[in-house]
């Protein structure tokens, strides 16, 4: 595919998706989210990728929001498409089996916010912003906000931005455990890429057995999902990986991974 919206690079294993769209303080329109779908499937189906991130362009949004000149005047019908694709595509970077950190570069609302919610990792420039502010024009979230937002910040937190709409702050948005880590601006994506060469250096394996664990243990009863979590533990021991490391271990060398 072609992408005119997003910047798409693979360097030493990590993938950067960029979203570009300067002018309109890269808004998510349909054709944006369309190619962030594709990009995000390649990556999950690329060995070679080992961790994706997702910034912005610029130094001053990571993504405003949906479009709303696009959505303006959308009726019921396309607006559902609309956001379906959103949660395809969210939901495919939530649960693709292998590590994605959102490198939030200056205001991440509505949608933006909602984006970095489906990482499994936010990292905050000092000037982000975040907020749910659909309420403000006549909406609500519509790309998950209503449930990853009090699942990662608790229901009081995530009704008070959602209900007013209000923006917070990325010391703020830190407090709350919104974010991972607030970062100079300068060196947001350098100390993303950092972390990403760390987790791409692991076995790949056990962490797409952790991720599924996390992903698919949360909504189960304790007792059904500390049964998948044990299922994923034991499946790690069939890997060369895990023999690895533990033979490292008691070697004490470091281990050499080999991605199996
Ligand atoms: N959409 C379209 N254009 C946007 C935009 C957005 N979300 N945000 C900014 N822009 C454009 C501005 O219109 C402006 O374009 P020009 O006038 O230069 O042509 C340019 O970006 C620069 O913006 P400003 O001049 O406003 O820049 P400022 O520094 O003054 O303000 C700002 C920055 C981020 C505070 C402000 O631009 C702003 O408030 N933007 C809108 C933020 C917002 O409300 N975001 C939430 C959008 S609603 C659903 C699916 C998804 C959703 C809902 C439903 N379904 C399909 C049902 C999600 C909804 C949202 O995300």
């Amino acid at each position: 595919m072609d992408y005119h919206n997003i910047i798409f690079g693979i360097e030493d294993g990590i993938a950067t998706i960029t979203f570009n769209r300067p002018k309109a303080l890269n808004a998510m329109n349909a054709e944006t989210m369309t190619e962030l779908l594709c990009a995000a499937t390649a990556c999950k189906n690329d060995a070679a990728v080992k961790v994706l991130i997702l910034t912005g362009s610029g130094d001053k949004a990571f993504v405003a929001g949906a479009d709303i000149s696009q959505m303006q005047n959308m009726t019921a019908v396309d607006a559902l498409s609309f956001m379906e694709l959103g949660h395809e595509t969210l939901r495919l970077i939530e649960t693709m089996p292998k590590p994605v950190i959102a490198a939030i570069n200056g205001f991440a609302l509505g949608g933006g916010t909602e984006i970095s919610l489906a990482c499994d990792v936010r990292f905050a420039s000092e000037n982000a912003a975040f907020g749910q502010p659909e309420i403000l024009i006549g909406l609500i979230p519509g790309w998950g906000g209503t449930q990853r937002l009090p699942r990662i910040i608790g229901m009081g937190r995530a009704k008070e931005l959602i209900l007013s709409g209000g923006q917070i702050n990325a010391s703020r948005a830190y407090e709350i455990g919104l974010v991972n880590r607030v970062l100079p601006a300068d060196q947001l994506l350098a100390e993303s890429k950092k972390f990403a060469k760390k987790l791409a250096a692991l076995p790949g394996f056990a962490l797409k057995m952790a991720k599924h664990s996390i992903n698919f243990g949360y909504d189960l009863s304790l007792d059904n999902a500390t049964r998948l979590e044990a299922e994923c533990c034991a499946q790690c021991f069939s890997t060369d990986d895990q023999k690895e490391g533990m033979k490292a271990f008691l070697e004490k060398r470091k281990p050499v991974y080999i991605g199996r």
